[in-house]
């Protein structure tokens, strides 16, 4: 069994989220979420638009994920590929090169960011 592990915020959920969560579960057979907690946004000096309760209510809707916990801090990510027995970390090319620091313990992808969608200009849509 193939175990992927991603993190986000996952705010306004949309179809670029959707799609990093399928591509990163076409990877394996099972596949966790760290979602940042309301108070690790911060640190990411992010206010999300929901909280994350709600975040987490709608990822779990999601037919790619099969685990969501909290993601606290930028640290966890070591102990949680190994706690997890992860396989393979994916992440959008965003953060090319960013957590290249972890392929002593598992495979880090770097999927290709979706174009023209954000959770910014959704808020801006939003009037927000
Ligand atoms: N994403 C994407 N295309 C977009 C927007 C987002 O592929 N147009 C991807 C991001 O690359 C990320 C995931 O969707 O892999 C979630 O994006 P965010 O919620 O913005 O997450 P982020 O703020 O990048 O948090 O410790 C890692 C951080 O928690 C990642």
């Amino acid at each position: 069994m193939k175990r992927i592990i991603t993190y986000g915020t996952f705010d306004t959920f949309h179809w670029a989220h959707m799609n990093l969560l399928r591509r990163a579960r076409e990877l394996g057979d099972w596949l966790a979420v760290g979602l940042s907690t309301d108070e690790f946004n911060a640190t990411k000096g992010k206010r999300s638009h929901f909280d994350y309760q709600e975040r987490r209510r709608i990822l779990s809707g999601v037919k790619y994920v099969d685990f969501i916990f909290p993601e606290s801090t930028w640290e966890q990510k070591r102990d949680d590929i190994l706690k997890y027995k992860i396989d393979v970390f994916v992440i959008g090319d965003d953060w090319q090169g960013k957590f290249d620091f972890l392929s002593d313990i598992c495979q880090v992808v770097y999927l290709p960011r979706s174009p023209d969608i954000s959770t910014s200009i959704i808020k801006g849509m939003m009037g927000r």
